[in-house]
Order: structure tokens, then C-alpha cells, then sequence
């Protein structure tokens, strides 16, 4: 089964290949045209607005991401800014770095928003995964994309960026959200 996927992240893309192989579905991106203006104030209407305008221009069963990082001791920033935060990945890490700067508190969390239209253009599931860790004091690690190279998932001694993709997907806040995404698959689509 081939499902549009909303979004214009080659990172997520494959990771969503990734955690759903085996599955018998198939991720693709939308038509030409996809823009969504993403300004919900919450992963959940983000993702919905992503869903919806993939639906737009594609008509078929589509399905979105939105995600952030959330830092408690910046009050849940980056948060739904986290793709906007500063210009370059680098600068974003090292943005949040320096306000972390001197903050003993390091707790966060990556959030994953999934919803799902069908083909008629309703939402018919929408989940949340998340994945607790903290910020560490340095860049380490070169797998992955976005903060990885700074957040170090609870129970872990090393950064996601230092994780294999299969161990990053086994614990992510994409993993987790995808699993209960399958579940529903498997109940309502006969997807193994
Ligand atoms: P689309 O909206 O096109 O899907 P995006 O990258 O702009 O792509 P979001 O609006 O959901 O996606 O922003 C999520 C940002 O959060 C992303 O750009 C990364 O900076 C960060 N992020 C999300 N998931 C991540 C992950 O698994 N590892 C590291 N950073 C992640």
C-alpha cells in the first residue's frame, strides 16, 4: 500500500521507510505544489495542516510528521519552532547550546505528532510518540539529523547521533509514534 507522506524531509522519509519495512506500505512524497503553511499552535494541528495539504494535491491516503524538540528548562522551547529556530542545523545546536549555557536542568524531549487522512480526505488516526532524554554539553555523533548530535536519550551514555539507524528507530519519538501507527494498520488494513 502506498501512502503519501507530507513532508519535504528526506531524513523523515527514509527513517518512515525504515521503521515501516516489512510492513507492505510504501511512503512516497505528495504531488508537486505540496506548501503547507505550518501555523498551528501545536504538533497536533501542524500535523494536520501537513496532512491536509498533502491530501490537496495528491487525493490518496496521506500521512504527516510534526516534531520538535522540547527543552524543559527553556519552558518546552524549540518546541513546534524547532525547524525554525536559527538558519543552519548548526547554528540551531549551537543556538540552544549557549542558552543552555551554565543550566544545570538538561532535561527534554523529542515530540512526533502522526495523523493519518484517507482517501477521502478524513482523519481517521492521529497518535503521539515521544522519546525523554536530555541535552549534553557537546556535539557528539554523526548519524541521524536535526538535534541528535545533542540529545542523549534516557538509559543511553551516548547521543541518537551515535546510535545506529536501527537503535535510533527502535527508541525515537518517530519509532514510538509509528508503532501505534502500525497497530492501527494492522487492525483496520490487514497490514502485517
Ligand atoms: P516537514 O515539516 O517538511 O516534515 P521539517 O524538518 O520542517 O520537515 P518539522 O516542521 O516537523 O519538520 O520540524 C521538526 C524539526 O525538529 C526538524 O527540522 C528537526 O530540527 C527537529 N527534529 C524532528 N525530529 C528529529 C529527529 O528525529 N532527530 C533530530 N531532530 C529532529
Amino acid at each position: 500500500m502506498k501512502i503519501v507522506f507530507a513532508t519535504s524531509n528526506p531524513h523523515k522519509l527514509h527513517e518512515l521507510n525504515e521503521i515501516c519495512a516489512g510492513s507492505g506500505i510504501e511512503f512516497v512524497l505528495p504531488n508537486e505544489g505540496f506548501a503547507p503553511v505550518e501555523n498551528g499552535s501545536t504538533f497536533e494541528e501542524n500535523s494536520l495542516i501537513k496532512a491536509k495539504e498533502a491530501y490537496r494535491v495528491s487525493k490518496t491516503y496521506c500521512l504527516a510528521d510534526d516534531s520538535g524538540l522540547c527543552v524543559d528548562a527553556l519552558n518546552g522551547a524549540p518546541g513546534l519552532y524547532s525547524a525554525r529556530y536559527a538558519g543552519t542545523q548548526d547554528e540551531k545546536i549551537e543556538k540552544l547550546l549557549v542558552e543552555l549555557k551554565g543550566v544545570e536542568n538538561r532535561s527534554a524531549k523529542f515530540v512526533c505528532c502522526v495523523t493519518l487522512l484517507d482517501d477521502k480526505g478524513e482523519m481517521i488516526f492521529q497518535t503521539v510518540g515521544e522519546c525523554h532524554g536530555s541535552i549534553v554539553k557537546e556535539r557528539k555523533g554523526v548519524n541521524g539529523f536535526g538535534y541528535d548530535p545533542i540529545f542523549k536519550a534516557d538509559n543511553y551514555d551516548c547521543t541518537i547521533a551515535e546510535l545506529s539507524e536501527e537503535e535510533k528507530n527502535k527508541i525515537s519519538h518517530r519509532g514510538n509514534a509509528l508503532k501505534k501507527f502500525l497497530e492501527f494498520m494492522h487492525k483496520n488494513f490487514n497490514i502485517t
